[in-house]
C-alpha cells in the first residue's frame, strides 16, 4: 500500500481489508478457472480505447472461442455488441466503482455458467471498467492481464501511470491505423515499458489490418499452450 498523507490511517486500514478479501476470492476464482479448464485474460485500459472493438473482431476467428464478462458502470452496450457478434456476454454494471472486483467476477462467472456459456468456451475474456488506475489494484486471477493503449491517448502514458503497466503481462498498441496521425511513438511507449519491467510483448492492433488482430490472437493461444500464468501480484 502506497504511503498517501491523504488518507488517514482508519481509511488505509478498511482498503487492505477490502483487497484481502478480494485477493481471497481471486484465488478462488483461479480454482474455478482451473476446473473449468477456461483460459482467463482481463483487458484494462482507458475508456475508449478499443477493448470491445478487439473482441467484436476476434469473434468468429477459426479454433477460438470465447465468452466475455463486460464492466461498465452504466448499459448493457458492450455486451449487446458482443451477443450481437455471436457471443456470450454477462454485463456487470458497477455504478459508481470505477474497476471490477473478484466477488463482482464470481457472480457473473455463475450466470454465464447457469447459461451454458462456459461450456463450449475455451476462453473467458473479462473486459474491466475503462480506468487506466483502479483495476491495477483488483486481481481477478486472470491467466493474462492485457492493457491497451490507444494511439489518440498519447504515447507518454505507460510511466504516467505505473502501476497499470506494472500489471501488464502484455501490451496492445491499439488503433495502430491512427499512429502517425497523432505523432505517436512506439519506440517511445517500448523505452518506458523496458524501465518498468523487462520483456513484455508488445502488439499493434487496428481494425484495418486483420493480420495484427490473428497476430495477438495467436500470442492468447500460445500463452494458453504454454500453461503461462501471471505472476504479477497485485
Ligand atoms: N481508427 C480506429 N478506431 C478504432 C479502432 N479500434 C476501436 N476504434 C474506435 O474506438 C472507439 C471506441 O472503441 P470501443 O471498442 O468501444 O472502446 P472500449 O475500450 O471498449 O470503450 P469503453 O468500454 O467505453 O471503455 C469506437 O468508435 C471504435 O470504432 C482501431 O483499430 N482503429
Ligand atoms: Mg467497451
Amino acid at each position: 500500500m502506497p504511503n498517501n498523507p491523504n488518507l488517514s490511517q482508519k481509511s488505509i486500514q478498511i482498503v487492505e481489508k477490502i483487497l484481502s478479501q478480494n485477493d481471497k476470492k481471486a484465488n478462488e476464482l483461479r480454482e474455478k478457472y482451473a476446473h473449468d479448464k477456461l483460459y482467463t485474460i482481463n483487458l484494462m485500459s482507458s475508456p475508449g480505447s478499443g477493448k470491445t472493438t478487439l473482441l467484436e473482431n476476434l469473434a468468429g476467428m477459426k479454433d477460438f472461442r470465447f465468452c466475455v464478462i463486460e464492466g461498465d458502470l452504466q448499459t448493457n452496450r458492450d455486451a449487446d455488441r458482443l451477443e450481437q457478434k455471436g457471443i456470450k456476454a454477462h454485463q456487470i454494471l458497477t455504478g459508481e466503482a470505477c474497476h471490477l472486483e473478484a466477488a463482482m467476477i464470481e457472480r457473473a462467472y455463475e450466470a454465464l455458467k447457469t447459461r451454458g456459456a462456459l461450456a463450449d468456451a475455451e476462453y473467458l475474456f473479462i473486459e474491466n471498467v475503462g480506468n487506466l488506475v483502479c483495476p491495477a489494484s483488483y486481481d481477478l486471477g486472470a491467466h493474462l492481464n492485457i492493457v491497451l493503449l490507444s494511439t489518440p491517448e498519447g504515447d507518454d502514458k505507460v510511466l504516467k501511470y505505473p502501476s497499470m503497466f506494472l500489471c501488464a503481462d502484455a501490451v496492445v498498441i491499439s488503433k495502430a491505423d491512427l499512429c502517425e496521425v497523432f505523432g505517436f511513438s512506439i519506440e517511445r511507449v517500448r523505452a518506458d515499458l523496458d524501465t518498468l519491467k523487462s520483456k513484455v510483448p508488445i502488439f499493434l492492433t487496428s481494425t484495418k489490418d486483420a493480420k495484427s488482430i490473428e497476430k495477438f490472437k495467436e500470442f492468447i493461444v500460445d500463452s494458453r499452450s504454454a500453461g503461462y500464468h501471471s505472476r504479477h501480484s497485485f
